[in-house]
This record gives C-alpha cells, structure tokens and sequence, in this order.
C-alpha cells in the first residue's frame, strides 16, 4: 500500500476520532488506562497499531481489549494482545506510546514512519478481535478501536462484552487451533467441560463444599458465571452477587482489588459465618477468595493462597505421575506475602523466581519452567505448561501404569481448565474448586497451611511519580537518592519488616508496600515510609497518603 493511500487514517481521526487533549498518556501496565473521555483518538490510533502489529505478525491475529479492570467506572482503556495471546511485546509499548500522543497533523506521517521502522508487509491480510468490559463508554471505544482498524484495511471482529481473558483465549486459539475454538462457546466448551470432567472423576468428599458465593464487582465475569451456572449440571452451586443489577456500580467498595487492598468484604454479598467467597474484578483476570468467620472477621485467601494451593496438588500429581523429572516453580511479585514465599521454599520444597510487577513480567519468567506457576498477590496469575509437561503427561495418562494413569488423567484435564494465556479469574476459580473438592477441604483448612503476615498497601500522590526508579525487582529503591537509607532505618525498628516502593504504572502515584509481625506496626510502618515518599519524592498536598 502506498503512503499516499494512508489519507483515509488522518480523515477517520479528524472526522470521528480528533484528538481533544494534549494531556502526555503512557502505555503501563497494563496498556493506556485514563478516564474515558480521554480516550476515543487513542483507541482508534491502536486499531491502526493493531494492524500493523498483526502484519509484521504475518497476518496472525491481534486482540484489542477495552478495559480498565479494577477501576472504577469513569475510566477506562485499552490494551493490544500479542498472537499467542499474550501481552504486547515490551519493544512495541513506546511506539504505542509514540502514536497515542502525536497531533491528528502529524498522524498520517507518524503511521507511516511506524510502518517503516518496524517493516510491515502492508499488502498482507490483517486480523483484529476486539472485546470490552461493561463500562457505559466501551462501546463507542470498542466503535473507535474498529475504526482504526477499518482505516488500515485490516479486518475486524468484535466480540462484544467478554471477559479480557476471553479474549486472550480467543486470539490464542485463532492462531493455534489445538489450543481451542476462537469463540466465547468454544471457551466455556474447553474450560468449563474440563472442570465437569474433573467433578465426574472426583466425587464431592470430605469438608468440601460445593456451594461458592461469588462477588462479580458488578463487572463481566459475575455475568459470564450466570451463563456457566447454567451448564454446570449442580457440581458447583453458585450464589451470585454484584451482577450488576440493582443500582450497583462496578467495582465500587466490591471487587477482588477491593478486598485486597482494603481486607474487608464487599458491599452486596451476604454473609454466611466460614462461607467460601470468590471475588472477582470488573474484567474477570482477578480473583481473591475470603470468608467470614463467626466474629465477622476477614479471612483472605489471596493470589499467593491460590497460587500455593495449585502448586501443592500439582507437584502431588507429579509424584504419582511418576513425572518428577519436569521441573515446576512459581513466579511471584514483591507484594507477595513473605509468608507465602517462605512456605513455598520450606515446605513445598519449590523454586520461587521474583519479578517486576506486571503480568507480561510473570507471565515470561513462567516459562522458564516445564510447569510454571504465577500468580500476583492480587490475585492475577495463571499456569503455563510447556509442550514437554504437556506430551509427558499425555504419554503417562495413556501408556502409565494404573495409578500414574489415573494422577496424570486428572492432570490433562487440569491443563485444559487452564486458560494458559493470562490470569482468568473463571478459569483459576475452577481450577482452585478443583483442587479444594480433591483434597476435601474447607476455606479454613485452606487458610491454615500457612499464617499470613501482616500487610498494608498505601498509595501517595507526588508531583511526578517517574522519580521513583527501583531495582532488585522493585525491592530496592535507587532514586531518589537517599530514600532507601531512609526505608532500610525505619524497615530496621520493626521485627520481621519488610518494606518496598514503586511507581505505579496505572495510576498516577508511588505505591508503598509494608509488612511486619503485628497488623499495627505493618500499618506504622507503611505510614512512616509514605511520609518519607512524602519528603523525598515530591509529595503533594499535606498529607502523604491517599485513601485507597
Ligand atoms: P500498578 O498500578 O502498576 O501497581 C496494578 C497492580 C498490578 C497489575 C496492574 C494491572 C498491584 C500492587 N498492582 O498495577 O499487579 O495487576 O494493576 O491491572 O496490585
Ligand atoms: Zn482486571
């Protein structure tokens, strides 16, 4: 395509799609995320991104997600999934960056230095999926993001309101069709037929109970649970809340960050005392469960718990597989709680690998390993498997002796219950049910494998958070200079302190993170390090911290 005919992309951005604000944005963490009227010219520019990426992929394609997660509902945005169903590649986040910012003058010329840099082949077919969440503004980005596409001449496919691990899958399975059919139905066919295969070989035993409250954040994923509990033929008795109905807003005081952050339950559950509750987030990648006890108090069983909880039956698997050889570890982020870390190196006898936050970064340090296992303490993760784990156990399951055959049948259906490509929180509640109706247990049994330390996150607004620079995977912080003195002596005055800070990459603040032996001094100790963020790192406003 000669760059004469790229005039289409400069009329749909002047015409439908103008750039109304010079406000600087970043493609982070998770992708561009702002309040949404900030956004239709940047969803349409990586439409035309998307293009190009699914050319310079051969044709292979592109997910396009509109989204802002766990974040309430004024905002939104977007994010691009690479072929295998993956984050974007890192390379490519500063020339989604370039083109985000540029004027709608200098757009068409823009695209096509980008076309030339990364040397795209425009004569190719290119694929998009486009997906959202159910925020009231994702339907003129999802508009805005195939118009991009439509300018390149690549083509279009929305998928309408899917979880953005929905997508993922779908992306996934378009490129590889082992992996799965490209359709919201294949999605519920491979995942959810797995976990009732599951159910069918392992009957209901012990202190597990099959009922499970669910929090949805009046988000995506409560509502796809609604289709799901149709089809599940009673193995899980689901009590939805938070579906979105009845004047509830997403994500607001409900929701897997909620509960995390917050350690208390949601809004719009009821609360049974010892009652299993999973919560998701507004887009169905996190999830965190919790009960109540018969004093109401919050027993959290997060990203670290799920993660522990898999890693534990899967090496037991391993075991009588007979399948010792394939090496298993789990990826974790410095949020992870340090007693979850020391009972994955004590007793399950694991190797741990720690990473920077960002799920792009768990994601790649999992596939070191035959069985990789990540999760954020968040509660975002998943497990990668690699093609050797996977034909190894196949070849157990059909040529092992009967108990290998048996341990390693199970385990084939624990892959396909994997959505491998990103955290899905439909996904890892399956796999976690699984894994409780298998060894018979209740939450608090659960929660007993090991005693969490106590914690707090705080976040502080600064001037510019970018002064906040980090190394040791964001346990070290290197600039300003002299505030990792400062954390070392105040971290020092505590037993078991621990303490780290990081810029946030999705929201405009420098998070701070502390743990110590009593919840009064871990939250001491998080306030004295925001207030030397505070000091040092260009707070504003009077006070140093701002309420979650
Ligand atoms: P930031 O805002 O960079 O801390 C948050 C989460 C990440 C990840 C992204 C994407 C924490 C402390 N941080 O990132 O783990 O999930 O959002 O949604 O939970
Ligand atoms: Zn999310």
């Amino acid at each position: 395509m000669p760059p004469s005919s790229l005039r289409v992309v400069y009329a749909f951005a002047r015409e439908m799609h103008p750039k109304n604000s010079d406000v600087f944005i970043q493609y982070g963490t998770a992708g561009f995320r702002t309040k949404a009227n900030l956004l239709e010219h940047v969803v349409y520019r990586m439409g035309l991104l998307a293009v190009i990426r699914s050319r310079v992929k051969n044709g292979r394609t592109i997910g396009m997600m509109i989204t802002a997660s766990h974040n309430l509902e004024p905002d939104n945005g977007v994010k691009l999934i690479d072929p295998d169903g993956e984050m974007l590649e890192e390379s490519w986040e500063e020339i989604a960056t370039r083109l985000a910012n540029v004027s709608d003058n200098d757009l068409e010329s823009t695209t096509v230095e980008i076309i030339k840099q990364v040397n795209a082949d425009m004569s190719l077919k290119a694929s998009v999926f486009i997906g959202m969440d159910t925020r009231y503004t994702s339907p003129r980005l999802a508009a805005a993001a195939a118009n991009g596409v439509i300018a390149l001449k690549g083509t279009p496919k929305e998928f309408g309101i899917v979880t953005t691990p929905m997508l993922h899958f779908c992306v996934k399975c378009r490129n590889d069709n082992k992996y799965g059919t490209p359709t919201e139905e294949g999605y519920y066919e491979k995942i959810v037929g797995a976990f009732k295969a599951i159910c069918q070989k392992l009957p209901v035993s012990g202190d597990y109970n099959p009922t499970l409250y669910v929090d949805g954040a009046n988000g995506v994923g409560g509502k796809k649970l609604n289709i799901i509990k149709k089809s599940l033929d009673g193995e899980l008795d689901l009590h939805l809340f938070n579906l979105g109905g009845n004047g509830g807003k997403l994500n607001l005081n409900c929701g897997a960050d909620f509960v995390k952050v917050s350690q208390s339950p949601p809004v719009g559950v009821e609360h049974v005392p010892f009652q299993r509750v999973a919560s998701l987030d507004g887009d169905g990648d996190r999830i965190v469960y919790y009960y109540l006890d018969d004093e109401n108090k919050m027993n959290l069983l997060d990203g670290d718990r799920i993660a522990t909880l898999l890693a534990s039956y899967i090496a037991e698997l391993l075991k009588t597989c007979d399948a010792t050889d394939l090496n298993m570890g789990i990826v974790q982020t410095a949020y992870a709680n340090g007693a979850s870390t020391q009972y994955i190196i004590e007793q399950l006898k694991l190797p741990v690998t720690c990473v920077k936050t960002g799920v792009k970064h768990l994601h790649h340090a999992a596939l070191a390993y035959d069985i990789g296992i990540y999760f954020e303490a968040n509660g975002h993760g998943t497990v990668v498997y690699s093609e050797t784990a996977k034909k190894t156990i196949r070849k157990i399951a059909e040529e092992g002796e009967p108990e290998q055959r048996k341990a390693a049948s199970l385990f084939v259906k624990f892959i396909d219950m994997t959505n491998e490509t990103v955290g899905d929180a439909l996904s890892d509640l399956f796999l976690a049910e699984s894994v409780l109706r298998a060894r018979a247990l209740a939450a608090p049994r659960w929660r007993a494998l090991y005693a969490d330390r106590p914690a707090r996150q705080l976040k502080c607004p600064v001037q510019d958070r970018n002064i906040i620079k980090t190394t040791d995977a964001e346990r070290k912080c290197t600039s300003p200079e002299g505030l990792q003195t400062r954390i070392d002596e105040l971290v020092a005055r505590h037993t078991n302190g621990r303490a780290f800070v990081r810029a946030s990459g999705t929201e405009d603040v420098v998070r701070v993170y502390a743990e110590a032996d009593t919840t009064q001094a871990a939250d001491k100790l998080a306030a004295e390090v925001a207030q030397a963020v505070h000091d040092l790192a260009g707070g504003v406003g009077d006070r140093p911290v701002l309420p979650e």
